[in-house]
């Protein structure tokens, strides 16, 4: 089989999203996700500009192979544009090969490590009695994971929280948006929600909370002692992670677990944290992470210091990641969770899956390859809008994280 063209398509049905189409001399083509929020365009030129004219004559059947000439052959290796276009690449060879050989990626993978996927939701409010009644909306759901994040009284607008229910959308159309931000306020507000939650739910619901990189490690410390108490599945993103050794601070001061690893692209993104058994959970996901290859590789590193997976999942990964992710999460030995936010129905409508969801439990389907497909046609109807994530300042105007 031959490689005869690969195309980019770049739609907006309800956010942005770049899909990458490789075709063989065969018939069979294979979709992979490019999307890089906030930075979309970036990715379909690297794609257009510099992968594409490699790929056509190459045996899509090659992949470790293919992997390997993006990544060493490239000379510059790393970073989210470079991994976010490898991994679409990557992602499209798998799909080519589960439908030439006519099986389910995850057969290709080892078959089934277990019969469905334990999805989180995504519950919050302006201020803590909203967000209990939220977390209560995914308990009546089937839900037995839910994350909770809440406004907090003296700041705007805060990460996590949005006037729509059901869908969580941080990146907004036109220029970037500002929020702000107040680390004290923040600290001394969201242990109460935790408390307040168990009183109302109980121990069985699993509850998580995403701290998305705003603390430094003593203050994650802090914060993962006075929650110690309310027993969370994860703390996540307490702090940033270019220096992985800062949670050793947080590690030595809390048991709260930990998961990281969102923005990761490669292995060396969290090779101490892994090794040194810093992090529980790792968030990485084959679409930023490069692939279904080096991800397989990667859970298997983490296996061996206890670390269990946990794929970002939010509305910026496709449909398409979401069905690699699926077969993904379903063959590896040490899953841990995924994350789920639904996607729009007009996103639901350009790619039609066979993955489903029920009752707090995602199902990848039996489709061979991934399992999703692309509806060109109706993508064609949502060109590209420009928009970005926010961005983030103290309450004296200094930037921040976001
Ligand atoms: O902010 O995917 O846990 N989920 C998250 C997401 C990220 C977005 C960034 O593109 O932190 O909401
Ligand atoms: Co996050």
């Amino acid at each position: 089989m031959k490689i005869t063209d690969a195309k980019v398509f770049v739609c907006s049905p309800g956010r942005n999203f770049v899909t990458l189409k490789i075709y063989t001399d065969q018939g069979i083509y294979g979709l992979g996700d490019a999307t890089l929020n906030g930075r979309e365009l970036a990715v379909a030129s690297y794609l257009n500009d510099h992968v594409i004219p490699c790929l056509i004559g190459r045996d899509p059947a090659d992949i470790e192979d293919t992997w390997q000439y993006f990544y060493r052959g490239a000379y510059w290796r790393k970073g989210p544009v470079t991994m976010t276009a490898i991994s679409a690449v990557d992602v499209a060879l798998w799909d080519i090969k589960g439908k030439a050989l006519n099986t389910p990626i995850y057969n290709l993978l080892g078959g089934k490590s277990r019969t469905k996927i334990t999805v989180y939701g995504h519950a919050n409010g302006r201020d803590i009695a909203e967000t209990i009644d939220a977390v209560g909306g995914y308990i009546e759901q089937g839900y037995v994971s839910v994350r909770a994040q809440t406004g907090i009284p003296g700041i705007a607008s805060v990460y996590g929280v949005s006037k729509d229910k059901l869908f969580y959308e941080p990146a907004k159309k036109g220029l970037p948006p500002e929020e702000s931000w107040s680390t004290e306020k923040y600290l001394n507000y969201v242990p109460k929600l935790f408390e307040q939650l168990r009183v109302k739910y109980g121990t069985d619901v699993n509850l998580l909370h995403d701290a998305h990189h705003r603390l430094t490690p003593i203050q994650a410390a802090r914060l993962g002692k006075e929650l110690e108490p309310y027993h969370l599945f994860w703390l996540e993103d307490a702090t940033p992670a270019e220096l992985q050794e800062g949670f050793r601070i947080i590690r030595q001061h809390t048991t709260t677990p930990l998961a990281v690893g969102e923005i990761f692209d490669t292995v060396w993104d969290c090779k101490l944290l892994i090794s040194e058994q810093l992090i529980d959970y790792l968030r990485m996901e084959v679409c930023r992470g490069g692939g279904i290859t080096p991800m397989k590789k990667i859970a298997a590193f983490a296996d061996m210091f206890h670390v269990q997976t946990g794929c970002h999942g939010a509305t910026d990964m496709s449909p398409v990641t979401f069905g690699a992710s699926l077969h993904f999460d379903i063959s590896i030995p040490n899953f841990g969770i995924q994350e789920y936010m639904r996607h729009t129905e007009e996103t639901n409508a350009v790619f039609p899956h066979h993955y489903r969801f029920d009752r707090g439990f995602l199902y990848p389907g039996d489709a061979p390859g991934h399992g999703v497909d692309f509806d060109e046609k109706l993508a064609a109807k949502y060109p590209y809008e420009r928009a970005y994530l926010p961005v983030n300042r103290k309450l004296d105007g200094t930037m921040w994280n976001w």
